[in-house]
Order: structure tokens, then sequence, then C-alpha cells
């Protein structure tokens, strides 16, 4: 019976061996794990260590080739530590082969465990392991008498069972390297505060004397942040230290974002030159990397006001001749009233002056003569002739 057991295992242990490495096995560079023998079973002195590059013994009824075994002969135990490295993330089973007590720990953790005496046996247990990650592994094993057998195999979902290979095995020795972290970028700045501009300005209206003005300012964020919300931004239309008008936005303004403001009351225009600043954020709500663009300047010419319409109209060309003939009509017409009221005065005049003699002479002589009576011939005295 026990013979036929043995003849069972033997087909586990060809098995085992016959199973090749799993792909990609060549990027580990294992050498094996430390092997400490003890010449007794109960892991008491050690008699001499060495590595061994996989666990896959038969040592028949003997004891290990090499190893000074003093003690009872036929009865030695061996601890094996070092690192396991698997190749997956992923469910490990571990199975060992053995003849006889077994105990494997991976992590500290205890996976499998028969530490009895019997004939050769397999033994599993599972464990989730992280590729490429040096897993601590300690396997103890020993024999009291007997045949002497120990294989270690594992398997999981990525590969089949196998004994496990030399190069993912690593002596207590090996220094241990981080797993290679993950890069992570490295977190962004912080952003920049924000920073507003005034990049344009103008009016909306006749710029004449007496036209009602609109202003307007082209406002952009060059900063890296927004503008705080609920903070209004407003800009200031400035002549000179005087207030034109104002504008404002609700906010906020995104980085980036372009805003078109127009103001909100309008400037009755004064004729002349006009230096007009366009100022954002004059009253300084927002705190900004750069207060030095904040305002922008424009000329502005305000023409006089517009001529009235009788005015415009004697600027006809045909004025002038319809003037003169106008004037013709006046002064004839004046003439004529003048002459009427001439008669008229003189007419009055004689009617009321006293009836005269129709014809007198007057002390000096002369002869009055009024209208209707006839002539009246004078004669003159007659001389004297000189004697
Ligand atoms: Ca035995
Ligand atoms: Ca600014
Ligand atoms: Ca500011």
């Amino acid at each position: 019976m026990r013979r036929s057991l043995m003849a069972a295992a033997g087909v586990l242990v060809l098995t085992l061996l016959a199973a090749g490495p799993a792909a990609g096995q060549q990027q580990a560079a294992g050498t094996g794990l430390l092997g400490r023998y003890f010449d007794n079973p109960d892991f008491g002195d050690v008699v001499t260590e060495r590595l061994d590059p996989t666990i896959a013994f038969d040592w028949g009824r003997g004891i290990p080739d090499g190893i000074p075994l003093t003690g009872k002969g036929d009865t030695f135990g061996v601890v094996w530590t070092g690192y396991v490295q698997p190749e997956f993330t992923e469910e490990y089973t571990f199975t060992t082969s053995s003849d006889d007590g077994v105990r494997l720990r991976i992590d500290g953790e205890v996976v499998l465990r028969n530490l009895t005496e019997h004939a050769q046996t397999e033994d599993s247990g599972s464990v989730t392991l992280e590729a490429g990650r040096l897993h601590e592994i300690q396997l103890d094993y020993f024999d009291v008498g007997g045949e002497a057998i120990i294989f270690l195999a594992w398997e999981s979902a990525s590969q089949p069972r196998q004994l496990v290979p030399t190069e993912r095995l690593y002596p207590p020795d090996t220094p241990l390297t981080a797993p290679t972290p993950v890069a992570t970028p490295a977190p962004p700045p912080p952003p920049g505060p924000p920073d507003l501009a005034v990049v344009a300005s103008g009016v909306s209206g006749a710029t004449q004397a007496g036209s009602p003005l609109l202003f307007t300012a082209t406002v952009v964020n060059q900063g890296q942040s927004p503008t705080p919300p609920g903070v209004p931004v407003s800009v200031q239309f400035l002549s000179g230290p005087g207030e034109l008008a104002a504008a404002e936005h609700a906010g906020p303004i995104q980085p980036g974002e372009v805003v078109n403001l127009t103001s909100t009351t309008a400037w009755t225009a004064q004729e002349g030159e006009f230096q007009v600043t366009a100022e954002v954020d004059e009253v300084d709500r927002v705190d900004e990397v750069d207060e030095a663009n904040n305002s922008v300047p424009q000329n502005l010419v305000i023409a006089p006001a517009a001529v009235p319409a009788v005015a415009a109209a004697a600027r006809d060309p045909a004025e002038p001749i319809q003037a003169a003939i106008l004037g013709l009509l006046v002064l004839g017409v004046g003439l004529l009233l003048a002459n009427l009221l001439l008669i008229w005065r003189r007419r009055r005049a004689a009617a009321a002056a006293p009836p005269a003699p129709a014809s007198g002479r007057a002390r000096d002589g002369t002869t009055t003569v009024l209208p209707h009576a006839e002539p009246v011939e004078v004669v003159p005295p007659r001389r004297r002739p000189r004697t």
C-alpha cells in the first residue's frame, strides 16, 4: 500500500518537474532560498546552511547529501527562508508534497500546515500576492525517519502548477527595493490672482454738443483665477477728476473671459476736446497682480451744437436775391406810405389856415400873390428927373 502511494506521489513529482517556466519569468533574478539544516526535527541547533535553488528534494531514506547531520541519522529538519516574487497580482495556491511534516508561511501568515508524521502528502493553501513584490516566505520541514521528501509548487489563474522557479526565489539577505512608485504628476501650483485689464474703450452716440453719449469699455481677465463671486466689477469713465459715467458687471469674470460694458447713464456732451479714461475696478474690490493695466485713455472731440433749422434754411443759395426783392418791396411800400402821409398833412394844414386877402401890398411894398389871384402889375415909382 505504501509503495502504491509513493508511486502516485512520484507522478505528482514528475508533473511538477515537467512544468515549464511561466511567461515573463525571465524578468525575475532570484537565486533560491536559504536552507538552514538541523540534525533534529525540532529545529534546534543549526548544523549548516546553504542556498537551495528550488525546493525539490527526494532524499529517500537517507539524509541530505553533504549535510553532516549527527543526530539520529535519519531524522532532521530544514527551514528555508527568503522571498518569493510573483509575476501577477492575484491569488496563488501553494502546494507541498512532503514526507514528513511541513508548514508554509507567506508574509508571516501560515498558508498551509501539516506538522505530522506522514507518508508523502500534498498540502495546499492560497494567498493573494502582488506582482513584482518580494513576499517573505518561510518553509519548515522535518523528517522523522523513513522517506524524506519535500517539493514546493505554486499555481494561479495565470500560470499552471509548477515548481516555484529559482528566479522567483530570493535569499533573505536580498536588499529590498521598494516597488517602483507610480509616477504621480506634481500637483499644479496654485493659480495666481485675477488680473483685470481694459483693452478698449469708446462712445456710443453723436459726438456733438447736447447729444446723449454712452461710454463703452472692453474688459478682460488675463489672470489665472476668476474674480471673486458676488463682487461686481465696475468701470468708471473719467475726464480729469470728474466722473462722466460708470458701468458695472455682476461678476465673476473667468480667466480669459472678455466682457463688454456700457455705461448705465448717458452723458450730455459738451463742446470741446476731452481725454476720457476708462478705469476698471477703480474702487479696488479685486486683488490683482497688476493694477497698471486697469485704465485706458481715449480722446473725445465734441462738435458744436447743431444749427437751428431756420438758420439752416438761410444757407439756401437763392436767399440773397429773395432778401433783396423783399427789401425793395418793403422800401417801396415805405416810400408810398411816406408820400401819402405828406399829402395828408399838407391838406390838413391847408384846411386849418385862415383865409388870406386876394392881394395886398405889404409894408415893404411887395405884393403877395395868392393862389388863384390874378397877377397885379407893379409899377415902380416915377423918378424925378435931375435938374
Ligand atoms: Ca519520513
Ligand atoms: Ca489689472
Ligand atoms: Ca484691483
